[in-house]
């Protein structure tokens, strides 16, 4: 019998567009064409029910996945920022979203913020959802950003539905890329890909810098990694989603 084709999963974010009215960012998505989205529930769009009714009118004509990213404004840590990622979480089960992105607050009381996590994931569950806690750079020291904040994070929590979403670009400049997949690769379920010079966090389109995405996604497609490429670049977004399909399809191995 043939073994089933493995293959990564070519994914969008909106955060190039985030900031315009509704109604751009979904003609925007409308003409990418992309397999899957990656939404962003902030300001100035945050997800309510009329949003995620749109969003799904057209992912079902487009037959596109829709992932979210959930907020990341650190004005109101603590508990307030747990209750506004359960309804972050419940809009993205209307979503159908695989999984939801995590900027996980650090500057609290570890012991708490790991119990509201958890509380969290255990609502993620039922909706059939993973959170993905993403590798910030330094600079956003407010966030678990070091390897070690990770090794506490997983050892720490017992949800099953708890992962990484493992941002290469942030990775690239903290000089921690290789520690990561080799460390949480297990709970590796969505890749942030964007370029930068190696210093500042550009958001820039693939090759417009240093980052060595095409060896990185050699890399992981070696690890059978089988899960979504998210591009968050901050313009040019066709070329790089056009190159990023062009290296998946290469790297499709049956
Ligand atoms: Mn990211």
């Amino acid at each position: 019998m043939m073994k089933g084709c493995k293959s990564m999963i070519s994914c969008v974010s909106t955060l190039s567009v985030h900031e315009s009215p509704f109604g751009r960012i979904l003609e925007w998505l409308k003409h990418l064409g992309a397999r899957a989205w990656e939404i962003i529930d902030e300001k100035p769009n945050e997800l309510d029910i009329k949003k995620v009714e749109s969003y799904r009118n057209i992912a079902l004509s487009e037959l596109t996945l829709i992932n979210v990213h959930g907020p990341y404004n650190p004005l109101a840590f603590g508990h307030v920022w747990f209750k506004r990622l359960e309804a972050t979480v419940a809009l993205a089960g209307l979503l159908r979203s695989s999984y939801v992105v995590v900027h996980m607050p650090k500057c609290e009381d570890l012991e708490v913020t790991l119990k509201n996590l958890e509380k969290v994931s255990s609502t993620a569950s039922k909706f059939g959802i993973s959170l993905l806690v993403e590798n910030c750079t330094s600079n956003e020291s407010a966030y678990m950003n070091t390897l070690e904040d990770f090794v506490i994070l997983f050892d720490t929590t017992c949800a099953k539905n708890l992962g990484l979403c493992l941002d290469v670009g942030h990775a690239y400049i903290e000089r921690n890329l290789d520690d990561f997949l080799s460390k949480f690769y297990e709970r590796l379920m969505n890749v942030h890909l964007h370029d930068n010079d190696g210093l500042r966090d550009l958001h820039m389109p693939l090759d417009a810098g240093k980052v060595p995405w095409r060896k990185v996604l050699e890399n992981l497609a070696r690890k059978g990694y089988d899960g979504f490429v998210t591009l968050e670049c901050k313009s040019r977004m066709e070329d790089s989603l056009n190159k990023l399909n062009e290296v998946l399809l290469k790297l499709k191995i049956p």
